[in-house]
């Protein structure tokens, strides 16, 4: 029997915590105060060491695990270290979906990417189109580790009834991003940028590509509620999207970013820079039809997470101070 609740006695594993979307997963949780949760730092468990996590599920006993943990980045970063984004994520992913599985979890979310669907497939996309054609060649390696975690699932819940569901997210942004200008993706990139011409008086700021390619962005505070909702309502072997159900060019929210941070100066294009597959924007109407919206829109989001780049990151408070 299928058990999805989380209740007084669970005991839920956030796995990646202190990252973009863990971070949030821990927040949903405790605003909704009804299970214990269990965070692991990386100095006291290596996700990729095996035996590691199999003696910390021993130990810990978690009921359910949210799999945030993985080594993750933006276009260059993919394109740059395409082993630790293939066989990093590979290791994390089948250490803790086999631990879980091993030590009784209940249930386990495994949180995949949009990136692992064909580079030229029908937009919006919908989550049948998994495995329909070739991928986009810049993050081919992390849509690989992350079609492989989705298919571990699938194959737990065939071969051992393990209820492990896979979540796709749209490109994700908001507090506890990464915000290195080689490694991160476009959203944090740009309030960077712009913050710091804008500070510096500068009057050009770069924005990679040609600025046509589109993306869909969700807050990623809407990223964990659906996640936490999918926890408790969804048990079943096919992906589901979890998106906004809109996208954007990147020209036009470069002109969002500097508008929100007040930089007045001009935008060059770097064409020398890939642009990646050129739309990409899911099909959320299953979700949707099962009741969850999300409640933050891009400029909302873009404004609370401009304000979290100017208190943590630009020195005016430590990270992690409350
Ligand atoms: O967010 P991003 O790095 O990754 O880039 P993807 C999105 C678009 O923004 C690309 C452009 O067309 C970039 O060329 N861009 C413009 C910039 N300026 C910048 C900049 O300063 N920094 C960055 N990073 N981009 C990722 C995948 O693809 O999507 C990951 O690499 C993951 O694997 C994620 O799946 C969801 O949206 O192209």
């Amino acid at each position: 029997m299928i058990d999805n609740r989380m209740d007084d006695g669970a005991r839920v594993f956030v796995a990646g915590h202190r990252g973009l979307v863990g971070s949030a997963i821990v927040r949903a949780l405790e605003r909704a105060g009804f299970c214990e949760i269990l965070t692991v730092s990386r100095d006291r468990l290596d996700l990729t060491d095996a035996a590691a996590v199999d003696r910390w599920f021993a130990a810990e006993r978690p009921t359910h695990v949210f799999l945030a943990a993985a080594k993750v980045g933006g276009i260059h970063a993919n394109n740059s270290y395409p082993v630790d984004f293939l066989e990093v994520n590979l290791r994390i992913q089948n250490n803790v979906i086999h631990s879980a599985w091993r030590h009784g979890v209940r249930k386990l979310v495994f949180l995949g990417s949009c990136c692992i669907y064909p580079r030229d497939c029908p937009q919006p996309i919908k989550e049948d189109y998994l495995l329909t054609g070739p991928l986009e060649p810049t993050n081919e390696w992390y849509a690989v580790a992350k079609i492989a975690g989705i298919k571990l699932c699938q194959a737990y819940r065939r071969q051992y009834g393990f209820d492990a569901i896979s979540l796709m997210p749209t490109n994700l942004y908001g507090p506890n991003d990464n915000f290195d200008l080689l490694s991160s993706h476009v959203l944090p990139a740009l309030i960077r940028k712009f913050h710091e011409a804008k500070s510096a008086g500068r009057d050009e700021v770069v924005v990679w590509g040609s600025g046509t390619p589109r993306r869909e962005f969700l807050y990623v505070d809407d990223m964990a509620s659906a996640a936490v909702f999918l926890m408790q309502h969804y048990s079943d072997e096919r992906i589901i999207n979890v998106g906004f159900g809109c996208d954007i060019s990147i020209g036009e929210l470069a002109a969002k970013i500097a508008g929100v941070i007040g930089f007045e100066g001009r935008i060059r294009y770097d064409t020398s820079k890939p642009d990646g597959v050129l739309r990409r924007c899911s099909d959320v109407t299953r979700l949707q039809a099962m009741g969850w919206r999300p409640a933050v829109s891009l400029d909302e989001g873009i404004a609370l997470t401009y304000d979290w780049y100017r208190e943590y990151e630009t020195g005016l408070r430590p990270r992690g101070a409350a």
